[in-house]
């Protein structure tokens, strides 16, 4: 293949998502989980504010968007009822729109996703695709905002029984365009859509593994490509030591820049991270290989 043919593949489908700035690289997603039991960072950000200076402290760090939820989708993890999760998120996202963050909502539910819009939010991003909760594609048609479709097989309690696949990268492409089309038919226009594969999301690490390694396949879906493998378990599998044992999730933000760097190189249009400002850079120096023509 030639230099400008390769170029021009990994710039394909990093693509501008209608309705956020272009940005001429892949993008930092800063997470902020209002939670106190999400699986790197539950309990740090637990109020709101709290939340929110984390969330503009992401943003100083080199954010581009922050990513606030408010349950937990940890594996194993219970469902939190929908008036905590809006009281965990809905003040966190005014304050940080006010303070001129860009802000997205990690949510599975209509009603919450709505409200955030209403408060400032600018992005849905929905770990279920849309399936959660059936109210949730028609809302997000309705707010004209973009969305982010995941990979999803189930709710965290027992997902790790659905990480079943002959060819892994083949099933969670013909998924995710289930969700897009299911997306499209209800009226969401195809320039706002995001489709990610929901890393650890009823995934092993081998799965986890072999999709970041078929980043270019997921691109044939034509929509921009956010990774979210932030600390996630995969990481610590492959930097466990001889015993087998993986490092804490807060050991992970080396492995987690080197990921970024990967995705962004492979034309990721975003990746979700908690530590912001090493993947920031990671993504500059993918991005400086691929200059713009
Ligand atoms: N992962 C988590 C939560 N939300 N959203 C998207 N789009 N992609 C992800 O991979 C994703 C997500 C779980 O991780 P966390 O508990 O560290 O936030």
């Amino acid at each position: 293949m030639s230099t400008a043919v390769h170029r021009s593949d990994r710039r394909r489908g990093r693509g501008a998502v209608e309705g956020l700035p272009d940005w001429d690289r892949c993008a930092v997603m800063g997470v902020v989980n209002v939670t106190p039991d999400s699986f790197s960072d539950g309990g740090h950000w637990f109020d709101t504010a709290a939340a929110v200076k984390r969330g503009l402290s992401l943003v100083a760090d080199g954010a581009d968007l922050v990513d606030v939820g408010g349950e937990s989708t940890r594996p194993g993890a219970s469902r939190v009822d929908e008036d905590e999760e809006m009281r965990r998120v809905i003040p966190v996202v005014r304050e940080l729109a006010a303070e001129g963050a860009l802000v997205s909502v990690d949510t599975m539910r209509a009603t919450v996703a709505r409200c955030a819009v209403e408060a400032g939010a600018v992005l849905v991003n929905d770990v279920s695709g849309g399936l959660a909760d059936l109210g949730m594609i028609p809302t997000v048609a309705d707010c004209g905002v973009p969305f982010v479709l995941m990979h999803w097989r189930g709710f965290s309690h027992d997902m790790n029984s659905r990480a079943v696949y002959g060819d892994v990268v083949a099933e969670v492409v013909a998924e995710l365009q289930d969700r897009v089309d299911a997306a499209l038919a209800a009226g969401i226009a195809a320039e706002r859509l995001v489709v990610d594969p929901g890393l650890g999301f009823a995934k092993e690490a081998r799965h986890d593994l072999a999709l970041v390694a078929g980043l270019a396949d997921l691109r044939t879906l034509g929509r921009p490509v956010l990774v979210g493998g932030s600390r996630k378990r995969f990481l610590g599998h492959v930097l466990a030591g001889p015993d087998g044992t993986p490092p804490p999730a807060r050991a992970r933000d080396a492995a987690t820049s080197a990921l970024s760097a990967i995705a962004a190189h492979e034309g990721a249009w975003a990746v979700r991270v908690h530590a912001v400002r090493a993947t920031a850079d990671a993504v500059r120096v993918a991005r400086a290989l691929t200059p713009p023509e």
